[in-house]
């Protein structure tokens, strides 16, 4: 059949952000919108004509209409087969575990993240690259400008695919799949870790744990692998359906969102073990009993104990983690004596580390940690990484994570998000910013002598890559730091993030409340980005 051509216009503001195309679901509602994005994607991306593609989402308001009309422009654009996620649920990180697997030419995910959901939610699309990742600068770029110029997109005439019905399917020359969305997933973690260890651990009757999924994605993949395949008891899920609008909650698995499962681990009775994943599942969350384990600590956590997993057994190559990530994970690969590369905020940057074989694990201070097992960061991966950790060491999560401060020293570290400002007041107060930079650095802002002063930027080491003011960066003496840069993220207004760390050597000093410990960080930060004059705010409307 010949593909119609449906004539369109470009809309504006189609430039992938820090990751994917996010906006309100009445943006992505309008006639064309979607299908202008889909179109820029096949008409930039050439190997996808004749190529295999994978497609699934977390589930969102407008995940199943979205996935329909993909499908058909995938018909139309030449596309000869699509791997789809049953009810076109695939979680991020299964995504890019499938497009590896079956070696596909790219994927198509669908979600907002931790953004809410619903009719008058977020919606968001983000293209993966052959490698599993998400799309390199060079590739997003190339999508935007050809949203800026499209005027027609390609379709068919093709019924719906049922998409809760497992099996083979046609629509033209174009082969359907419709492929368990956990399956190859879970195969990948048991590969990685000790089933067998974590399966004890469950079993002794000694260990209690919740996993709560948000009514987001990672529902059915924590229900298989915990629940079925480790033996966790039953209910160890908590919130395990994927809903539409995800119960009416914030899918952001961190203590403000997930303040249930935090106050279950609290107290006398509290848990052993907590764990959360955002709108896609490739956030988490860790928690121990009475104690919230920072994801920077985690990652530096991870690397230090990474040979007790299966599939780390033999080392890791190298760390990454984002330039606002504490530098806790520094001093392990240090220690390891192994490189330790600081990124950009976004997953994308990790990619070419990771293909290269330069690093083994990475990760950011949004609850974000991974692997080369895949091309995202994952949630359940990091869940399972812990226990198996925890069934090795029969140790708590505090204990484990207070002995590596007391052998590495610890980073104190707490974000600031003051969402929803006015976006041009939240230029104007990094711009403001910049301005101070080169007087920084001979300053004293409070105890402290400013060391260096810059607008973060970055240069891949593996393709040279640049990618420029990435957000502004303030060292202080004894390794604390400020950092400053805006969302790229968010769908309304302007989110700062102040991002605050702080270096404690000093055993005897490592088990203090963080907020006090950064207050005087927090008020020099405040006072230098005239915060309060600029956006109106008092107070931070999130604290991790
Ligand atoms: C945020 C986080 C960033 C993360 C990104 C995508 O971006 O800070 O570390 O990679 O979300 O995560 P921003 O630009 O709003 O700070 V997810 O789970 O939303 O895909
Ligand atoms: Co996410």
């Amino acid at each position: 059949m010949e593909p119609k051509v449906v004539a369109t216009q470009p809309f504006e503001g189609q430039r992938p952000g820090t990751s994917g195309l996010r906006k309100k679901v009445k943006v992505f509602h309008q006639p064309h919108y979607l299908a202008n994005f889909v179109q820029s994607i096949f008409d930039s991306q050439e190997d996808l004509k004749g190529g295999g593609l994978v497609v699934g989402g977390d589930g969102r308001f407008y995940n199943r209409e979205a996935i329909q009309v993909i499908l058909r422009m995938a018909a139309a654009n030449g596309v000869s087969k699509v791997l789809v996620g049953r009810g076109g649920i695939l979680s991020t990180p299964a995504a890019s575990c499938i497009i590896r697997k079956y070696k596909t030419q790219g994927g198509i995910i669908l979600s907002a993240s931790h953004n809410p959901g619903g009719p008058n939610g977020d919606f968001g699309i983000k293209f993966n690259v052959a490698a599993g990742g998400p799309a390199p600068e060079n590739v997003t770029s190339a999508i935007y400008e050809r949203t800026t110029k499209i005027d027609r997109y390609l379709t068919v005439d093709a019924p719906d695919v049922d998409l809760d019905r497992l099996g083979s399917m046609q629509i033209d020359a174009m082969v359907v799949e419709v492929i368990d969305p956990v399956a190859d997933y879970a195969q990948l973690m048991e590969s990685l870790f000790d089933f067998n260890a974590i399966h004890q651990l469950f079993n002794s009757g000694m260990f209690r744990m919740r996993f709560d999924a948000m009514h987001a994605v990672t529902g059915p993949y924590a229900v298989e692998i915990l629940e079925n395949r480790l033996g966790a008891e039953p209910g160890t899920v908590m919130n395990g359906e994927p809903k539409e609008d995800f119960g009416g909650g914030h899918p952001d698995p961190n203590l403000v969102h997930a303040e249930a499962l935090v106050a279950m681990t609290r107290g006398m009775d509290g848990l052993d073990f907590g764990a959360a994943s955002d709108g896609d599942g490739d956030r988490n969350m860790i928690l121990g009993k009475d104690f919230f384990v920072t994801p920077s600590d985690s990652l530096a956590v991870l690397a230090a104990n990474a040979h007790h997993a299966p599939g780390y057994k033999d080392g890791i190559v190298g760390i990454a983690r984002s330039m606002p990530t504490s530098q806790a994970a520094d001093r392990v690969a240090e220690e390891l004596g192994i490189e330790c590369y600081e990124t950009p905020t976004g997953w994308k940057f990790f990619g070419n580390l990771l293909d290269a074989g330069r690093i083994t694990l990475c990760g950011e201070e949004s609850f974000g940690t991974g692997s080369d097992h895949v091309r995202e960061k994952d949630g359940l991966w990091a869940v399972l990484f812990w226990l198996n950790l925890l069934a090795v060491r029969q140790q708590p999560v505090g204990d484990i994570v207070r002995e590596h401060w007391r052998r590495f020293g610890r980073n104190y570290y707490t974000r600031h998000d003051y969402e929803g400002v006015d976006a041009p007041a939240a230029e104007q107060l990094m711009g403001h910013l910049r301005i101070l930079l080169p007087d920084l650095p001979r300053k004293r802002l409070g105890e402290y002598q400013v060391r260096y002063a810059d607008d973060f930027a970055y240069t891949d080491p593996v393709d040279g890559g640049r990618a420029d003011k990435q957000g502004i960066r303030i060292g202080l003496e004894g390794g604390s730091r400020i950092v400053f840069r805006l969302s790229g993220t968010g769908t309304e207004g302007a989110t700062l993030r102040v991002y605050l760390e702080s270096y404690e050597s000093d055993p005897h000093k490592i088990d203090r409340e963080t907020q006090e410990v950064m207050r005087p960080l927090v008020l020099i930060a405040r006072e230098l980005a005239q915060i309060e004059a600029r956006t109106g705010r008092l107070e931070p409307d999130v604290i991790t």
